[in-house]
């Protein structure tokens, strides 16, 4: 594998480690909050983003790269609200699908068309993660201080989880 991209697609494989954790976190919080449904829509996008992280970390092996497993701060653990971790969580998405971005530009400078190919996968599922967090979004801000809404939301929320995914690269 060329070393530019194993070097990047290792920095890929530390952000997805860094979402599972941040959205972990979250979850934590959001569950001794009493928030349930965000709490459980957390933990499965946490589990998700570990997926992301395993077809990289298999990518890059399988490719004749080696991946790097890293260490990862601490991340942040108080949380004012609902809003607040999802104006976080949807920050955080942008950053990340900069970072893609970045690899699928690498990827076409060094004229590695397979695995510019295979990130097309994570290109998609940047846009997905990104119009969820703003619909989510869209909704507190409607919801407001609304404690009823609030409930609904937080017992809806469950409805958002998508399936895991086994990875298959
Ligand atoms: Fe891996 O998609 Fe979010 O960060």
């Amino acid at each position: 594998m060329n070393t530019r991209i194993e070097k990047i697609l290792n920095k890929q494989i530390k952000a997805e480690a860094t979402s599972s954790q941040l959205y972990l976190a979250m979850a934590s919080w959001a569950e001794c909050e009493g928030i349930n449904g965000t709490a459980q829509f957390l933990y499965a996008h946490s589990d998700e983003e570990r997926q992301h992280m395993l077809k990289l970390v298999k990518f890059v092996n399988e490719r004749g790269g080696k991946a790097e497993i890293p260490s990862i701060e601490i991340p942040q653990k108080e949380f004012e609200s609902p809003s607040h971790v999802f104006t976080l969580l949807l920050e955080h998405e942008i950053q990340v699908t900069n970072m893609i971005n970045e690899v699928v530009f690498v990827c076409l400078e060094e004229k590695d068309y397979s695995t510019h190919n295979f990130m097309q996968w994570f290109v998609a599922e940047q846009l997905e993660e990104e119009a969820l967090a703003r619909n989510i979004l869209d909704k507190l801000k409607l919801i407001g201080n609304d404690k009823g809404g609030l409930y609904l939301f937080d017992r809806d929320l469950n409805t958002l989880i998508s399936k895991p995914e086994t990875p298959t690269n």
